[in-house]
């Protein structure tokens, strides 16, 4: 036997003994769809005349060589670091990867799902499913930073339209991949400095949202609305009209489902605790699972208490059909292929962690009302051999058990990135 089954046989007995079934545990954590973002492939550029770029609060650094350049590079860097990834992943697409056709480029009000064929095909035949975003930044009538809240009305309804082709773009994927397409809904709204009026833009972002969503109903099973909270970014630090409170209200109202991004709240306020909160009132949750640092930055996921504490949430309380997960950071300072792949490994790596901890022993304690026994088993239970029964899920995937992942890192780099 090699090295892997080894130490998997290994591995599988110790969690046996605390009743933990390996392999029903591997399919479990495969099967939980995550969508991997387009936009951390060419730094969220896009491929629009005239627009793109990331700005209304995000920024990209770095320019390490070898970005997407075209939709095709873009899709074949995709698949790279996907191919290195167990389990099921989706392609979570923005309106500005929009492609021309007959050669004609449309502006975002204009935009159908014409412009998505390629990207449709493409995903359908490698069998990725696939959700989407409206694209509010990036483009010379959101240069101010407020194209919902805007106070000229025109501006307005060129994005309101624009967030009008994004549901009906939606849900025309839905239909023709049959497989429900979240459509998420972030804008940037909001201020560098004090507002000496916040409730006006807010009743006007309330508003532009009304006359989009009011528009068309959709099937859940064809396509879902989710509406990102955010706290503050670079250039809007004092105020942002979507608040928490702001789309809490607006979703539950509005029969639509909240998005919680990890860089949108407080330094110390985490995601995974808000998971069994919100769902106790929607009967789904998006997540945009990103890691910031001091700020909204954005950074590669890693393998951290948090990142664990949102994969425990989602599988520990059986949530895994009612939270979609999304993926959402973006480097350009290392190998954009490398950073795809290691944060999209560390959310499956989460996932496959969280199913294998004996969390009923945990349960048992804590509803005896042993706490000290909760807390020794919980950190006896951190050092488990996951890492072994990870490296034969790999394996499983047709992956490179262990570090050797990377180097189809290295080799696509060589091949393909350092060429461009
Ligand atoms: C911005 C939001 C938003 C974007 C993407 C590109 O702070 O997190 O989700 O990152 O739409
Ligand atoms: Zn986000």
């Amino acid at each position: 036997m090699k090295n892997t089954d080894l130490n998997f046989e290994a591995a599988a007995g110790i969690f046996a003994q605390y009743g933990v079934d390996v392999n029903k545990a591997m399919d479990a954590a495969a099967a939980i769809p995550v969508s991997v973002h387009c936009w951390q492939g060419d730094d969220v550029t896009g491929f629009e005349k005239g627009a793109g770029g990331a700005d209304g609060g995000i920024a990209v650094t770095g320019n390490y060589p070898g970005r997407a350049r075209t939709p095709d590079e873009l899709r074949s860097d995709f698949e790279k670091a996907v191919s290195l990834t167990p389990g099921v992943s989706r392609i979570n697409l923005h309106a500005c990867y929009a492609e021309p056709v007959s050669g004609r480029s449309q502006d975002r009000d204009s935009i159908s799902a014409d412009n998505f064929r390629n990207w449709i095909d493409w995903a359908q035949s490698k069998g990725f499913g696939i959700d989407f975003n409206p694209t509010f930044f990036g483009h010379p009538k959101a240069s101010d930073g407020c194209p919902l809240t805007n106070r000229d009305p025109a501006i307005r309804d060129f994005w309101i339209e624009h967030g009008r082709r994004c549901r009906e773009i939606s849900a025309e994927i839905g239909r023709l991949t049959g497989s429900s397409v979240l459509d998420n809904f972030w804008t940037p709204d909001g201020s560098k400095d004090t507002p000496a009026d916040k409730a006006a833009p807010r009743a006007r972002l309330a508003d532009s949202l009304d006359r989009i969503f009011s528009f068309k109903k959709y099937d859940r099973s064809v396509t879902v609305d989710s509406v990102e909270s955010k706290l503050f970014g670079v250039g809007c630090e004092s105020y942002t009209a979507g608040s928490h409170e702001f789309y809490m209200g607006y979703a539950l109202s509005r029969n639509l489902i909240i998005c919680l991004d990890a860089g949108h709240f407080h330094p110390t306020e985490v995601i995974s605790d808000k998971i069994s909160s919100v769902l106790q009132f929607f009967p789904e949750v998006a997540l945009h699972v990103s890691r910031g640092v001091r700020w909204d930055s954005d950074h590669v996921v890693t393998l951290s208490d948090e990142l664990l504490a949102v994969a425990q949430e989602i599988i520990w309380n059986g949530f895994s059909g009612r939270v979609r997960i999304g993926l959402d950071y973006f480097d350009a300072s290392i190998n954009r292929i490398a950073a795809w792949a290691i944060g999209a490994r560390n959310m499956r790596r989460a996932l496959l962690i969280a199913a294998l901890t004996p969390y009923q022993l945990l349960r048992d304690a804590e509803n005896s009302g042993d706490y000290s026994a909760r807390l020794a088993l919980m950190e006896e239970f951190k050092t488990l051999p996951y890492g072994m029964v990870w490296d034969a899920l790999c394996e499983r995937c047709g992956i490179p058990a262990g570090k050797a992942w990377y180097d189809e890192i290295r080799k696509y780099e060589h091949d393909v990135l350092s060429v461009r």
